[in-house]
């Protein structure tokens, strides 16, 4: 063991051949010498590799194989109990300014971080082996792309970043000798005088997510768990990119992409924020209702788009993953077959319950929970246990990794090296009261100001009453790796900047009626909507103004196979000017921190909402009789 771990330390390192990039080189051997690994292993992303680690990790106790009957291919992770979620108060964006990180991210300074990191990184590889896996965000060779490499010292984060990522041994040729981002990894247990390994090592004591974006560099200690480990996804595709994409005029957002197909073939393209929790997922992958003959809904991305401006001056889109990093519990059939039937095999599952014989499930996964569980904690668990102590069989926060291309509904361009054209973005929160279903921003910047307002509430309002809202500005507020007052800016540039900018609509499936119920059908009737938004972008659909922008009528909706009354569709749309007056004015709390970098733009179109609110309700009263 000591003379692997000096052999890897003293420089020693198996480089592959088709490794001469210099930079990746020397920043390999000052991360051995650095962390002092057993050994060195660099992944080259085949079939025979990525079993080979799992059969490793089943071996370990890390992996438990699923009933290949039940999951071919497919496999079960129980984390360490507390290291089951992204840990926001550890994340940081060390800038060297700290005006650059703004009030919305934790900072430090990176030279004082760095001293913090270098004393917790040093040795904390010991007794273990140091995989270096090469990847690339985006198709191999997209203009849009861009490569990584993470070092890490676990084997869950490489077969993950198999799926999550193109990764393997041809990332090096397309890297030739240019630049890449620098990912270090370790779940911060080294393992020394013959201390025995755990299923899930991690750190309990010392959390980091450390971003340094000037030098496009990430370190990320003690926590082995998605978001915190997969360093590709929220920290590189989100953070990084996000301040790449602020120097180099590109877009990097927590959006899905999908494609909408009419009836006679037209082929349209959006992309969508929302806040977490809101069906993201459900909605990249949406199947719209028998009613609505011939549309169909097809798939680019689920969480992350990179958008640059094409030749001609328009925006294309790219999802730089792979594969889907999905939240289990509540994904079923009927929420979403698609995702249902793309984990059907090559799954890897962390944090479900597992069945007596072999296979998965989690909550809301089927109506009746099977009569008897291992839960996501290793405890027997019956339906009976969960009434009487309210635990859950698979934590809220149990995820699948899954190959996009197994995905029903992926989008035959989805590897298109030169991204999809976007002709319309879509922003939503959950909001039980106040807000519409549907409505197109006026412009691109009265656009760029709702979506910078989106949020959620969580708690029950009061019809009219604007409950506690969480603003997630482009539901970017953990992922933008500076400041957001620059972040708006950007956006605003943007649009200056595009020829033809996309089109900016608003959604809110979560509208609550007096008796408390969902008000609208939500999951594929959104295809309603979503029609009606494709034919808006392409000059074919009607709308009415209000002081929130462009809105449907009733009839201009299409309601087949749907029994859906107008009375019902006028409460759904109904604007309420006293809350929204209320809405607008709680803009300035989340403006506050921000004031010194935000737009001067949003301010005036702050007022100017305001005024049109103002106006007699007669004349905009959108439940009146106003058609
Ligand atoms: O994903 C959701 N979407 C988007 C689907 C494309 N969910 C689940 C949110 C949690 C992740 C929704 N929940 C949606 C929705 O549009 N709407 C709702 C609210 C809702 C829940 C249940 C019913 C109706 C609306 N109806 C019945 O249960 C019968
Ligand atoms: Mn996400």
């Amino acid at each position: 063991m000591q003379t692997n771990s000096e052999t890897a330390a003293a420089g020693n390192i198996p480089f592959p051949e088709h490794l001469q990039n210099q930079k990746v080189r020397d920043w390999i051997r000052d991360v051995a010498a650095l962390c002092k690994p057993d050994k060195v292993y660099f992944c080259d992303g085949t079939d025979e590799e990525y079993d080979r680690l799992c059969h490793l990790m089943v071996e370990s106790g890390t992996f438990r194989r699923l009933n290949p009957e039940k999951r071919p291919n497919s496999y079960l992770a129980l984390s360490d109990p507390t290291d089951v979620a992204r840990v926001e108060d550890r994340t940081f964006i060390c800038s060297l300014r700290k005006r650059d990180a703004g009030p919305t991210n934790n900072w430090v300074d990176p030279r004082e971080m760095k001293g913090t990191l270098n004393k917790l990184f040093d040795g904390c590889m010991r007794g273990r082996t140091m995989y270096v896996i090469p990847f690339s965000m985006g198709p191999l060779g997209s203009a849009i792309s861009h490569i990584g490499v993470e070092i890490s010292d676990s084997p869950y984060v490489a077969v993950n970043m198999r799926i999550m990522t193109r990764m393997g041994k041809k990332v090096w040729e397309v890297l030739g000798d240019k630049d890449f981002v620098r990912c270090l990894h370790s779940v911060g247990m080294p393992l020394v005088d013959g201390q025995k390994d755990v299923a899930w090592p991690c750190n309990k004591d010392h959390k980091y997510i450390v971003h340094f974006p000037e030098e496009r560099s990430i370190w990320s200690f003690g926590s082995g768990y998605g978001g915190n480990a997969l360093l590709g996804k929220k920290c590189f595709a989100l953070r990084i990119a996000s301040t790449m994409g602020r120097d180099d005029g590109w877009l990097a957002e927590h959006m899905l992409i999908l494609g909408a197909e009419s009836p006679t073939g037209e082929k349209t393209y959006l992309a969508a924020a929302f806040p977490s929790a809101c069906g993201k997922t459900n909605f990249a992958m949406l199947i719209p209702p028998k009613s609505m003959d011939g549309w169909k809904i097809t798939t680019i991305g689920d969480d992350i788009a990179w958008i640059k401006p094409g030749p001609d001056g328009r925006l294309y889109a790219i999802n730089p993953e792979a594969g889907y990093f999905g939240v289990a519990p509540g994904t079923s059939y009927k929420s979403n077959p698609n995702a249902m039937d793309t984990i059907k095999k090559n799954t890897i599952f962390t944090n479900v319950a597992l069945t007596p014989d072999g296979d998965v499930w989690w909550e809301d996964m089927t109506d009746t929970p099977p009569p008897e569980l291992m839960d996501w904690q290793g405890n027997r668990w019956t339906p009976e246990i969960a009434k009487e102590t309210g635990r859950k069989a698979a934590h809220p926060n149990a995820r699948f990794t899954a190959p996009a291309a197994q995905c029903p509904s992926i989008d035959p361009k989805w590897e298109d090296p030169s991204g999809v054209r976007i002709s319309a973005f879509i922003f939503g929160g959950r909001r039980a009261s106040a807000v519409p279903l549907v409505y197109q921003a006026v412009n691109w910047n009265f656009g760029v100001y709702m979506a910078a307002t989106i949020g959620s509430e969580m708690t029950a309002a009061a019809a009219g009453n604007i409950g506690q809202v969480r603003r997630d500005p482009f539901a970017m507020l953990p992922f933008c790796g500076y400041h957001m007052g620059d972040y708006f800016n950007h956006w605003l540039q943007m649009g200056r900047n595009a020829s033809n900018p996309p089109r900016i609509f608003c959604v809110n499936w979560f509208r609550k009626g007096k008796d408390g119920k969902f008000m609208w059908p939500g999951f594929g009737e959104n295809a309603r909507v979503l029609k009606w938004i494709v034919e808006r972008v392409r000059g074919k659909a009607y709308a009415i103004e209000s002081p929130l922008g462009w809105m449907p009528r009733y009839q201009d909706i299409d309601w087949g196979g749907l029994d859906f009354t107008q009375d019902q569709f006028n409460t759904l749309m109904d604007l309420d000017r006293e809350a929204w007056k209320k809405e607008v004015l709680s803009h300035e709390e989340l403006f506050e921190g921000l004031y010194d970098r935000l737009p001067k733009e949003f301010m005036l179109m702050r007022e100017l909402l305001l005024s049109s609110l103002w106006r007699s309700p007669e004349h905009w009263n959108l439940a009146a009789e106003r058609y």
